[in-house]
């Protein structure tokens, strides 16, 4: 008996796959892409084009969400006298953006004209959807006694009105309108139009919901001034001019009537074009406005780009979500949206017949379920596609090339669940299954139709969970279901390429977004550090499917926990699974489908590990999978890691040049009691990585492959180097990873390592009991609101005085951005003294701040004379909430905002700095013992904290100690997501840290706490 039959005897049959199946071919490209939005500053995406290449996007949006329903694309046209913009299609000036003038929607910004209380205001319905006429109902949020109602007419309007009433008090929600059957409602009157048309109920009725439509002619639309609802002699309506308070309507369409908003775009239809062209192999995608456009405009669009340009753009969608409430132009029901979807596609097809055109753009999932607000018992996908096929078969052309959707599957409103976020997306798959047989029984020729979906990610909450490994799965998990289901018909948008970090009801920070803020001091050869739905997209792209193309989707048997996906290219066999749970999952596949070998990528914590819940919290390592190779004779056997993606590929790879992809610095500027943790991914597919190694001036050391060792196609590599071996000064920090074949890739970046850091010039202590500094300079404070900021001397951090200033900040109304206040001081004169003598790197102060808002936020900024534009360099401060806190703010670490004139940091021109405050609310900032940090000279005696830990869990020496009152978890994590040690307990107490066996992180968890503290490097 051979060794590899001897071991199939004792190895249980693994998991089959079955590539003899005929299987679903897939498109390498174009399959994912990322929006690139207006309202983004156009140097975001110069800044991360590498990125998006590495992440393998080819196709981009533009110009994206809500947006898309709103922005006009050329700024070149004139108004209506209905204020419709007519847009030129041969002389181009940058777009703008136009909201609508006629709303009868209440949305979470804007009344609706219906309830606003005024009678010149009115909202008028879109003409172009005569089968379907435009048509509101009315939420009396509870149901009242009703005895009379009356409504005001525009003079556009038809010949009579039917009023409807809701029959009981409770509609699913989304309201009537989204209802699948009409049956609810009951006629309570009918009546000739006028300019008030008012009656009186037989008696009085309990009424929640009234509708409202038109009957009789309707060439265009109508218009509604005022409506008022009331009962015993009072208004049961509350009829006033704002969205939170008014009584909600819901109408269905709103005239494409508009005028400018006051946001200017920071980039237009041309720069993105020029962008476009830049980027190797880039496929443009727009949305033309539904919302406040017209057709019209839309065929202009296409007239310009692609006969007055030739740009050739071959993909258009028509409107963004335009079921949503939310949306500007909407709700509008399945059959409104189709009817001016076909006039729009006619229109566009006629400028260019070789355009691919894409609808109905539906916000969600929910094929079948969500009711297509025309009582037909259609859902809204089923009354788009029916009418659009209808129509198709009568003009006998093809008008919707692709079906388009967004989805994110995740919905949580207070602590979000990673096993419930998994459970969504996981669900995505059979709802994809109903939109296939939704096609096949409603449209024709459904499989020659694309599949599109230009918006996705796990959720649309924020949290620090999408940042998490888990939630990078779960993206991926969801990706994984559309590949399968769609093939080489589908193409995708991950939302969104940038936004920023958020706190999610949950107090915790996320980014929904593939690349996320630099962390404080942070480093990155990507600029921003990817986040985790990076690495499992591209994972999947690059490296599950083969970038030279050929794939096809094979069946594949699943296993408890996980969900697997297959394919095949030219015999060889590749695996994606994904762990659904928070422990490994043992994974066996059948063998003998790899009879050449092959290797096996995987991606957890120990490649990926998100530290910290706050908005400055940071990936570390922030890398690609890890990667090992199988021989011929393989047992099958592998483990998935806890909420983790693995790959399982046969060999025969086409060979790619050895690179690093990716690396990232804790910090370019440190002293010499810092460790620079340094972290990378390098691949070099078809062939094996064989070592890494660092050098910086004399020091050298490895780098040491997370999953153990070098010897896969990729690997995810990490260092911990105390600055002390490198010494002071600036050194050039190298990396250079060996593979095979004499392969090798190097890259370096400048860092600079001081003395230790020490307070070493006072700015103020406050000793004096005055609002000044040590050298007289006095505190100044400002609020933007005109409130009176109180400056007080009060009892100090550490025992004597310290400085006071509170307000109360009011929302000015017109002011676009947060209510602010701050407490700035001068600088000394003479700082470039200073830093000869000291080496000066920072400034320290002692921290007391409160917001009666969650929502408030705390600033620090520098404030140099070389900036002419107030885009100072600035860092995020915490909330102490009444607790006093030592923070330092190092000059390396403050970044300007990016929408002003980018300016070096320099000390000379170091002006002033100013602490601020932001938010409506009774807001606090205490300061105490601000120093200058310095790296040379002797350190003053001021009676400074030591720095406080940031959460109830800090090291001294080799003992942990945990200062918090509940309940808690602690466990030791090496790089690979191993468990070294865990501990459970309850309360205060000290635990000796003992064998670390290669741990690196020591994670403390408890109700509301969730800590990540590095462990001291073990030689
Ligand atoms: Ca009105
Ligand atoms: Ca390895
Ligand atoms: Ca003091």
């Amino acid at each position: 008996m051979t060794l590899l039959a001897l071991l199939a005897a004792v190895v249980p049959a693994g998991v089959a796959i079955h590539p003899q199946s005929p299987g679903v071919a897939v498109r390498n490209e174009p399959l994912q892409g990322l929006p690139l939005c207006v309202w983004n500053d156009s140097s975001l995406f110069t800044t991360l084009k590498s990125a998006m290449q590495e992440r393998g996007d080819k196709v981009f949006r533009f110009p994206n969400g809500s947006y898309s329903d709103i922005y006009h694309w050329n700024g070149a046209g004139a108004f209506t006298t209905d204020s419709v913009w007519v847009a030129k299609d041969s002389v181009y000036k940058p777009g703008w953006t136009g909201e609508s003038i006629h709303r009868g929607q209440t949305t979470g910004t804007s009344a609706s004209a219906i309830t606003d209380g005024k009678l010149d205001s009115y909202w008028w319905s879109n003409p172009d959807h005569p089968g379907a006429p435009g048509w509101f109902s009315l939420d009396l949020s509870s149901a009242k006694s009703v005895d009379s109602v009356a409504l005001w007419l525009g003079s556009v309007r038809p010949d009579s009105v039917q009023i409807l009433r809701w029959a009981g008090e409770n509609a699913i929600w989304p309201p009537p309108h989204a209802q699948m059957d009409g049956s609810s409602w009951t006629e309570v009157a009918r009546l000739p139009a006028s300019d008030i048309v008012g009656f009186k109920l037989g008696a009085a009725a309990s009424v929640r919901y009234f509708g409202v439509r038109p009957i009789g002619v309707l060439a265009n639309g109508w218009q509604v001034r005022e409506m008022k609802v009331f009962g015993a002699g009072a208004a049961l309506t509350t009829n006033i001019a704002n969205s939170a308070t008014q009584t909600k309507v819901y109408a269905a369409s709103a005239h494409p009537a508009n005028r400018s908003t006051k946001f200017v775009p920071n980039w237009d239809f041309e720069a993105y074009m020029k962008w476009i062209r830049d980027y190797p192999g880039a496929i443009p995608l727009i949305c033309v406005n539904y919302g406040t456009g017209t057709l019209e405009e839309a065929a202009a669009w296409i007239h310009y780009a692609n006969k007055v340009k030739g740009y050739g753009i071959k993909r258009w969608q028509v409107g963004n979500e335009s079921s949503g409430e939310w949306e500007e132009g909407g709700t509008v029901t399945a059959r409104q949206y189709a009817e001016r979807f076909v006039k729009f596609a006619r229109a566009m097809r006629a400028e260019d017949p070789t355009i691919e055109i894409e609808g109905p753009v539906l916000a969600g999932v929910d094929f079948t379920t969500q009711a297509s607000g025309d009582f037909d018992g259609r859902s809204w996908m089923e009354g788009f596609l029916a009418y659009v096929d209808s129509v198709e078969k009568v003009v006998g052309i093809r008008l919707v090339d692709g079906i388009d959707f967004h989805n994110y599957p995740y919905w949580f409103t207070s602590a979000p669940s990673a096993a419930a976020m998994f459970n969504a997306c996981d669900k995505s798959g059979a709802q994809y299954d109903s939109l296939s047989a939704l096609m096949g029984r409603t449209i024709a020729d459904p499989v020659s139709r694309q599949i599109l979906m230009t918006e996705f990610n796990t959720s649309t909450v924020s949290s620090s969970l999408e940042m998490e490994a888990a939630g990078g799965t779960a993206a991926g998990l969801q990706f994984a279901h559309f590949i399968q289901r769609f093939g080489d018909r589908g193409l995708t948008n991950t939302w969104e390429l940038y936004t920023g970090i958020q706190k999610g009801p949950d107090g915790t920070f996320g980014s929904l977004s593939v690349m996320t803020s630099p962390a404080r001091g942070t480093w990155s050869s990507l600029d921003y550090p990817p986040n985790a739905s990076f690495w499992t997209t591209r994972t999947i792209v690059r490296q599950w499917l083969d970038e030279t193309g050929g794939d096809t989707i094979v069946p594949v048997d699943q296993v408890a926990g996980a969900r697997l996906f297959a394919v095949r290219n030219k015999g060889r066999v590749s695996v994606l699974a994904f762990n659904m749970t928070e422990d490994s999952v043992a994974l066996a596949l059948d063998a003998s489908l790899f009879p050449d070998g092959g290797d096996i990528l995987s991606w957890g914590t120990g490649e990926y590990l998100w530290t910290g819940t706050d908005a400055d919290a940071r990936a570390i390592p922030d890398n690609g999978p890890s990667s090992k190779p199988f021989a011929a004779g393989w047992t099958g056997a592998s483990k998935i890691p806890p909420f983790g993606m693995l790959v399982v590929r046969g060999a025969g790879r086409a060979r790619q040049p050895l690179r690093t992809a990716h690396w990232l610095l804790n910090g370019t500027a440190l002293t010499v009691e810092d460790t620079l943790v340094v972290s990378g991914w390098s691949s070099g597919e078809g062939s094996a990585l064989k070592s890494g190694t660092w050098t910086a001036g004399a020091a050298t050391g490895v780098l040491v492959a997370t999953d153990g060792t070098w010897d896969g196609p990729c690997e995810s590599w990490i260092a911990k180097i105390p600055a002390s071996e490198i010494g002071t000064g600036v050194a050039n920090l190298k990396v250079s990873i060996a593979g095979t074949g004499g392969d090798v890739a190097s890259d370096s970046q400048s860092i600079k390592v001081t003395g230790a850091r020490r307070p070493v010039f006072l700015i103020a202590d406050f000793e004096n009991k005055k609002a000044s500094t040590a050298y007289g300079a006095q505190f100044n404070t400002w609020s933007v609101d005109n409130g009176k900021v109180s400056a007080k001397i009060v009892a100090g951090a550490v025992g004597g005085w310290c400085l006071k200033d509170s307000i109360n900040l009011t929302q000015p109304e017109d002011l676009g951005y947060a209510t602010v206040f701050n407490t700035s001081v001068k600088m000394p004169e003479n700082l470039h003294q200073l830093d000869s003598a000291h080496k000066l790197i920072g400034i320290a102060f002692d921290l007391r701040t409160r917001h009666s808002s969650a929502s408030g936020a705390f600033g620090f900024s520098y404030n140099l004379s070389s900036v002419k534009d107030y885009d100072n360099f600035a860092v995020v401060l915490p909330n102490t909430n009444g607790a006093w806190i030592r923070d330092t703010v190092l000059f390396v670490e403050a970044k300007q905002g990016g929408w002003g004139a980018a300016v070096p940091f320099e000390l000379d021109s170091l002006a002033t700095i100013e602490f601020d405050g932001r938010g409506e609310g009774a807001v606090e900032i205490s300061l105490d013992n601000i120093v200058f940090l310095g790296t040379e000279g002797d350190p003053i005696n001021v009676g400074v904290r030591k720095a406080a830990s940031r959460g109830p869990l800090a090291l001294s020496g080799r003992k942990l100690s945990i200062a918090h009152a509940g309940k808690w978890s602690l466990r030791l994590v090496a790089p690979n997501g191993r468990v070294n040690r865990s501990w459970i307990g309850v309360g205060a107490t000290t635990l000796s840290l003992g064998r670390t066996n290669g741990a690196q992180w020591a994670i403390l968890e408890s109700e509301g706490v969730r800590q990540i503290l590095a462990l001291p490097v073990v030689q």
